[in-house]
């Protein structure tokens, strides 16, 4: 039995290593109907829409649009703050709907020095609070914002539990009130949507605020926030740029690969992030009519990073390579050309001077001032 378990580990080891789907990618330029597209008004006209609606109705839900009122109240401001570096601004988002309300609190930094509107990180925070701490004693290499401030880069934050708690009893406690109908329906929204929402909902603020470009508002999640951040791409254009750290399954990583975590183990574990209808794949990733690649495609022409961890192959490293490398041919048709080999890069080797990056970091599970230090350089290299 041992010697079997070895030989068992072995194979799935090496296999995780190879570039494989189980079976044959949805094809991203053939409609349903067979037709296939070959420019950029067709894909945006029947393809985009289509593969928008599989992913709405399969997996993460329908994404509600209307709302009665947003408001905007500063609660907090401090000027030169970060030892002189940067104006910090606290403000709750509220948004009303049937007489329900939803407040998402956002913390953003502002360079001092900045001589015209910043361009923006903004991360879905789904790690404790301390990590984007606004008074900085605590300082965290999972929103590293000194580091942002210093490259000329704002940086925001808001917690996903403002949105949805991340938990099966209680998901339904913030945005899912101004939309009870999604509770019942299949293809409802569940907490990655609202998470996605609420990522929308700062846009609307940043509309509003003269110190940011809104042209320049870079999206940022890890793991569970990097699938809520790559969603949230693929529904609002108005995201310049996504950054989506070891995203893993429903994230960057291919379902048909079989690597890591399946769709069956995080519908089980997290019942409350996707929807009804998405249970029906657990035991049958071959029969989505979508995979992963298509998430990525979804987000072109605009720049992607995604990130790995040689540790984390629970997350599929090569399946998160392969689907950037996959989605490529989207960004193609809009003469947007990355170059990507079919293999991925070494570690610690990231892919920065292309419309689709991405690196396989050396050590576990996270997000680091290393990743930061990659998405700082790649959104250089598009903003220049
Ligand atoms: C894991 C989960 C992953 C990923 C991760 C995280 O437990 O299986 O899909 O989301 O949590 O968010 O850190």
């Amino acid at each position: 039995l041992k010697s079997c378990l070895i030989l068992l580990f072995v194979i799935t080891k090496s296999y995780a290593q190879t570039i494989e789907t189980t079976s044959p990618l949805p094809d991203a330029l053939k409609t349903i109907d067979g037709i296939t597209i070959d420019k950029v008004s067709d894909w945006e006209k029947k393809r985009r829409p289509e593969i928008l609606t599989l992913f709405e109705d399969n997996i993460y839900g329908q994404m509600p649009k209307k709302f009665d009122k947003i408001s905007y109240k500063t609660t907090n401001e401090v000027a030169n703050a970060m030892n002189g570096k940067a104006n910090l601004k606290e403000v709750d988002i509220k948004v009303e709907k049937d007489k329900k309300t939803v407040t998402i609190h956002l913390i953003l930094f502002i360079p001092v020095k900045a001589t015209k509107n910043s361009p923006v990180f903004l991360l879905i925070n789904n790690r404790g609070k301390e990590n984007t701490d606004p008074t900085r004693k605590v300082k965290s290499e999972f929103w590293p914002a000194e580091m942002a401030i210093d490259s000329g880069y704002a940086i925001a934050a808001f917690h996903i539990s403002d949105a949805a708690p991340d938990n099966k009893d209680t998901y339904q406690n913030s945005v899912l009130q101004l939309y009870p109908e999604q509770l019942n329906a299949d293809n409802g929204m569940k907490a990655i949507g609202a998470w996605a929402w609420a990522a929308s909902r700062v846009m609307d603020y940043f509309k509003t605020n003269k110190d940011i470009d809104f042209n320049k508002v870079s999206l940022v999640g890890h793991s569970r926030g990097g699938k809520a951040a790559l969603w949230a791409g693929a529904q609002d254009k108005r995201f310049a740029m996504i950054f989506a750290s070891c995203s893993g399954n429903t994230g960057a990583a291919l379902a048909r690969r079989k690597v890591g975590e399946s769709i069956k183990a995080i519908n089980t574990t997290f019942p409350h992030w996707f929807n009804n209808n998405y249970k029906r794949f657990n035991d049958n990733a071959d029969a989505l009519p979508v995979d992963q690649h298509l998430l990525i495609s979804l987000i072109a022409p605009r720049p992607v990073y995604t990130t790995s961890a040689t540790e984390d192959i629970w997350a599929d490293p090569v399946g998160s390579y392969m689907s950037i490398s996959e989605a490529q041919k989207v960004y193609s048709l809009y003469g947007k050309k990355s170059g990507l080999s079919p293999n991925p890069p070494a570690v610690n080797t990231p892919i920065i001077q292309s419309i689709l990056g991405y690196h396989n970091r050396e050590g576990i599970h996270n997000m680091t001032a290393y990743d930061w230090g990659n998405f700082i350089r790649f959104a250089g290299f598009h903003y220049k």
